[in-house]
């Protein structure tokens, strides 16, 4: 649907999706095979259209022992044992099919996440490919990696329904990479693509049990993060969940990586080019309907630029067309649940309740789906709980600043300590504010940025650990 001010009707351009082939149902990818489950199925659904799209085995803790099991045999028999050079081969091999198989991907993760085409065809599953051909780079040259090169054994990883595919990649590339083999559960809303990988992995004629996939929900996370045979884990979701993760290894020999939430403040100074820093702060809260553990939540903007700097916000986000994810034109699908959608409203109840202004897009929402328009919340003060708290959805919570070390005690003001996005034609302003902002990653003058060479991971409640350039290695390596 388009918005009630948008100048232009475009005609519907929906991508096709019959190039992907959805089973009725699907099994666990457990030692190289496609195997049936015993904790019984679930649906997944198009969020868009809550069309069931497939039956999905549930694993329960026998079904996690076998994946342990087949890993744990890979490991020992095969994969620590083969020369870097040769796993690099089958990295490649898997993100080359990645490559080939695109389109397909791309279709699958937007029908089952409900993410626009554009942005799983043209940042998602590159991106992904790009991760795989970059830790193929490095499994025979790790002794330079500065952080040992033996690896560490069987790693559990879990991942949340964002980014699907892409957590995916962050988690097994850079573990098979280094000698690792792994068994990864995908989050229970979003484990068609998971599922496709399990079949490129087959294609690629990847040894049985380097790769397992078990799907389920957290009761299925939570025995694979309980397993003793399991020598790591790698967590991405909420913060909640990742202290429960961290109470439960506490006192084990495994090693721990989490990627939790955030809150990042987005800062627009006087002097930054307006109408880029609108086009950053709308990518900053929009992009992937705000499901963004780095989204830009929280818009601090200097007072003096703030009339203006609003009202091109509001114009702007008039013209984002909301709708159908298979959409090319489409710029906001669909809300990943209905959970995450209860969740939303909530706490946008909550801003209303604490005196905040609302406004939003104004379009007619289908009735069918998840959908919630993309919103912005001013009068926002830092004791309100939608300047605190994640939302995960597309909210943006705007404050003001008079001076650089008001905005940075405003930014800093938080539990997380994920990213920040600076906007300043002063480069000697941007490296006094990145060097005080406390997050991980500041951008400066773009936002919502990722490359498989840049390391990526929080501060303070935001985690700890690194994935992604020379830094991913060394969560795999001893
Ligand atoms: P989580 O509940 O943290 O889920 C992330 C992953 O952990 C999913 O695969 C989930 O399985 C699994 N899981 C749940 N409970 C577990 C447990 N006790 N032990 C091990 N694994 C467990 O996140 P969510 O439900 O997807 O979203 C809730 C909130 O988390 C969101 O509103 C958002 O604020 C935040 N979130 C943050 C991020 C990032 S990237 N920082 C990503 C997603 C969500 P199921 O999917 O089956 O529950």
């Amino acid at each position: 649907m388009t918005s009630q001010g948008s100048p232009f009707e475009y005609a519907p351009a929906p991508e096709s999706r019959s190039i992907v082939d959805i089973k009725p149902s699907y099994g666990l990818f457990v030692d190289g095979a496609f195997v049936d489950g015993h904790g019984g199925s679930f649906k997944t659904i198009s969020p868009a259209t809550e069309e069931v799209l497939a039956e999905v085995a549930e694993a329960d803790q026998a079904d996690v022992d076998a994946a342990v099991r087949a890993a744990r045999k890979a490991y020992d028999k095969v994969w620590s044992r083969m020369p870097g050079r040769e796993r690099a081969k089958y990295l490649y091999r898997i993100a080359r099919i990645i490559q080939e198989r695109a389109r397909e991907l791309a279709v699958l993760e937007s029908l089952d996440n409900g993410k626009p085409i554009k942005e799983s065809r043209d940042v998602d599953i590159p991106t992904v490919a790009a991760h795989f051909f970059y830790y193929a780079g490095w499994a025979d040259k790790l002794e330079h990696s500065g952080f040992g090169s033996t690896p560490l054994g069987v790693a559990g990883q879990v991942i949340p329904w964002n980014f699907p595919l892409l957590m995916l990649a962050w988690k097994i590339a850079p573990a098979l990479a280094c000698g690792n083999t792994v068994v990864l559960k995908p989050a229970e809303t979003t484990p068609l693509t998971a599922l496709l990988f399990a079949e490129i992995c087959q294609q690629a004629d990847l040894p049985p049990g380097v790769v397992n996939i078990v799907t389920g929900a957290g009761a299925t996370g939570q025995a694979l993060v309980a397993h003793p045979d399991v020598d790591k884990i790698a967590f991405t979701g909420s913060t909640e969940v990742g202290k429960a993760i961290a109470r439960t290894v506490a006192g084990t020999s495994k090693r721990v990586t989490l990627e939790l939430g955030g809150k990042a403040a987005n800062i627009v100074f006087d002097d930054a080019p307006i109408d880029q820093a609108v086009e950053g702060i709308v990518d900053g809260i929009f992009f992937n309907q705000g499901h963004v553990c780095c989204a830009g939540s929280r818009l601090l903007v200097q007072e003096s630029v703030y009339d203006e700097l609003l009202e091109r916000l509001k114009r702007r986000m008039s013209t984002l067309r909301m709708g159908d994810p298979l959409d090319k034109n489409t710029d906001i699908g669909a809300i990943n649940s209905g959970e995450q959608l209860k969740r939303i409203r909530e706490l946008s109840e909550v801003g209303d309740a604490e005196g905040a202004e609302r406004w939003e897009v104004a379009c007619d929402l289908p009735t069918q789906g998840f959908w919630f328009p993309p919103t912005i919340f001013t009068g926002v003060s830092q004791a309100h709980r939608i300047a605190r708290e994640e939302i995960f959805g597309p909210v943006l919570s705007v404050l003001t600043f008079r001076t650089p070390a008001e905005a940075v005690e405003k930014a800093n003001n938080t539990p997380y300590g994920l990213s920040a996005g600076v906007w300043t034609e002063k480069g000697s302003r941007i490296l006094a504010m990145a060097d005080r902002l406390r997050a991980g990653v500041v951008w400066a003058n773009t936002f919502n940025k990722f490359d498989p060479t840049s390391p990526f991971g929080g501060f303070k409640e935001s985690g700890y650990g690194r994935e992604g350039g020379r830094q991913g290695l060394e969560g795999y390596l001893r």
